[in-house]
């Protein structure tokens, strides 16, 4: 392992030249062009991580070419990574997709080209999954002001429709979580991600409604600022559902104080996690 990161390190910090020149082996080189996303689902998928047979390589911004060392048939297995909680400095790889597996035949010098593969594993399930292409979920109102809600918008980018909710000067706050307490103990011994697309022109923020019994605890995790493209959020929320002993859950979605007018838009609402 230590050979591969030492080779990695010298080849970001002072180039191929020298890297050639310290090694006697000469490697071969593998390209990631593009993620390609099997079912044509919205994902956002930044990063390969790689490793030739069962040592990691690294972790690099796809599109990117990595040196590969070896002999006779190299395994090489490709991860999807994401960045955690939307930080651009916290690339993890993502738990619920499969990785890829290529036999290579080893050729120093010569250049493979690989898409990158994104498709969930089998055992992926959906603890909530709202698309808003029929009757949506997002009608919890905890906010007693009946006028700002979450409604079906034809301006969606995956599918017809999307959900929006819209801040004017004299109706300026909202809180609206998922209808349904949705259950935690299936979640337990998994990774949980909350997937959200979104697009919004105010800042506003992203929790859980965490249940013990009846008793409801409100928690924004994240503030998301504004976004003139549709965007995707990657959210860990298994550890706050744990760390708050909460037996049942909703999605939050709260405006941010003097935000002022304007609207956000949501689609593509998942709570994934693995079945045991
Ligand atoms: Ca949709
Ligand atoms: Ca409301």
């Amino acid at each position: 392992m230590i050979k591969y990161i030492s080779l990695f390190v010298l080849i970001t910090s002072i180039g191929a030249c020298s890297f050639f020149d310290s090694f006697d082996e000469t490697p071969m080189f593998v390209t990631i062009p593009q993620a390609n996303i099997v079912d044509n689902s919205s994902q956002k998928v930044s990063d390969v991580w790689a490793f030739a047979d069962g040592f990691s390589i690294g972790n690099f911004e796809i599109p990117e070419t990595f040196p590969v060392l070896g002999e006779g048939q190299v395994t090489l297995n490709l991860f999807p990574g994401i960045r955690n909680n939307g930080i651009q400095s916290a690339p993890i790889q993502y738990p619920f997709f499969k990785g890829n597996e290529h036999i290579l035949d080893f050729k120093p010098g010569e250049t493979v080209s690989l898409d990158l593969e994104v498709e969930y594993l089998d055992n992926v399930k959906f603890s909530i999954s709202e698309d808003f292409e029929g009757n949506h979920i997002l009608n919890t109102d905890n906010d007693n002001d009946p006028i700002t809600k979450f409604v079906s918008s034809t301006e969606a980018k995956f599918g017809d429709f999307c959900g929006k909710i819209t801040l004017t000067a004299d109706n300026n706050v909202f809180s609206q979580s998922t209808d349904f307490i949705r259950p935690t103990d299936e979640l337990s011994n998994s990774d949980v991600f909350l997937e959200l697309d979104y697009r919004s022109d105010v800042v506003f923020q992203v929790g859980i409604v965490g249940f013990i019994g009846n008793l409801p605890t409100f928690q924004n995790i994240i503030l998301l600022r504004e976004r003139e493209e549709w965007d995707k959020l990657y959210l860990e929320i298994g550890s706050i559902l744990s760390i708050g002993g909460f037996d049942g859950y909703q999605i939050l979605f709260t405006s941010f104080p003097d935000t002022g007018a304007g609207s956000v838009w949501v689609d593509n609402i998942k709570v994934v996690y693995l079945e045991q």
